[in-house]
Parts: structure tokens; sequence; C-alpha cells
């Protein structure tokens, strides 16, 4: 497996306007992540439509759109082994009333239509690179080496 592999995460405009920012960043640090990309954004109709494409037909689509699209989001590239899978473990249940406590949702969320942080799916395989690629463009993404690196991976 290697510990490069990157994911997409985004705070959404309810943890962004919780000011909830800063403590879901530290919790991907503390982890041992690294933070390839971000950027402050408020999404527009047809990138928060590609975005959530795959519920096009669902009856929650139009309400889900106009709220991330409400206010700004801030969207980022973690990166490290297994990132995807351990993103969305942390993470937590999409509905936060079903989120383990712990969990960012379980934390921080009540409400399924506010649940506070989108993460690329590992069940849905390429999702993360997707989503990536939706939102960063090559330029705006980091390569580098970290001191820390050979502290967290043996
Ligand atoms: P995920 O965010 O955990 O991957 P998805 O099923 O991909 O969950 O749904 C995308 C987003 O759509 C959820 O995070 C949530 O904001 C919203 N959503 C999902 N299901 C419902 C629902 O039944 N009612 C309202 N909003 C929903
Ligand atoms: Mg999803």
């Amino acid at each position: 497996m290697s510990n490069d592999e990157r994911t997409f995460v985004m705070v959404k405009p309810d943890g962004v306007q919780r000011g909830l920012i800063g403590e879901i960043v530290s919790r991907f640090e503390h982890r041992g992540l690294k933070l390839v990309g971000a950027k402050a954004l408020q999404l527009d109709e047809e990138l928060a439509s590609q975005h959530y494409g795959e519920h096009r037909d669902k009856p929650f689509f139009d309400g889900l759109v106009e709220f991330i699209t409400s206010a700004p989001v801030f969207a980022m590239v973690w990166e490290g082994k297994d990132a995807t899978r351990q993103v969305r473990r942390m993470v937590g249940a999409t509905d936060p009333g079903e989120s383990a406590p712990g969990t960012i949702r379980g934390d921080y969320g009540l409400d399924l239509g506010r649940n506070v942080i989108h993460a690329s799916d590992h069940a849905d395989e390429g999702a993360n690179e997707r989503e990536i690629d939706l939102f960063f463009d090559e330029s705006e993404l980091l390569d580098y080496e970290q001191a820390t690196d050979e502290w967290q991976y043996e």
C-alpha cells in the first residue's frame, strides 16, 4: 500500500460558518496525513451539480445543491497511507445522528442535512481522483517531503 494516496475533503458551509475549519484540519494533521492542497471558495450551481452528480435523481438533490452553494466551503487534498478510507472512518456515517462519537460528524453534527464535511467515498473506486481533478488544478497541489515522514511510517 502506498503512503501517498490522495483524497478530497471539503468543510461544508455549515462547518465554515460554525468556525470548525481549524478543528477539522487539526484532526487530519494529528493523524499524520499531509496537506497537499487547500483553498476557500464558494461553489456555483454547475460545480455543485457535477460534484453531487451521482445524487441527481434523489429527492434531496435540489436542497443539497442549494445548501452547498449558499456560503463558502473549504476544500482540501490530504495525502497518506490508505488516506481515502482512513479519512472516511474519521468523518463518520452520513447521518451525524448515527455517526460514532469521536468521528467528525459524530462530534460536531446532529442533522443529516448539516453534516459539516464531505470526503471522497473509498467504496466508489476513483472518486478521490475525480473529485481532486474537479476542484484543483495540478498547479495548486504540492509534492513535498516532511521532516516527520520517517516518524510516521516504518
Ligand atoms: P456522504 O456525504 O456520507 O458520502 P452521500 O450519500 O454521498 O453521503 O450523500 C451526499 C450528501 O447528501 C450527504 O453528505 C448529505 O449532506 C446529503 N444527504 C444524503 N442523504 C440525504 C437525505 O436523505 N436527506 C437529505 N440530505 C441527504
Ligand atoms: Mg458520498
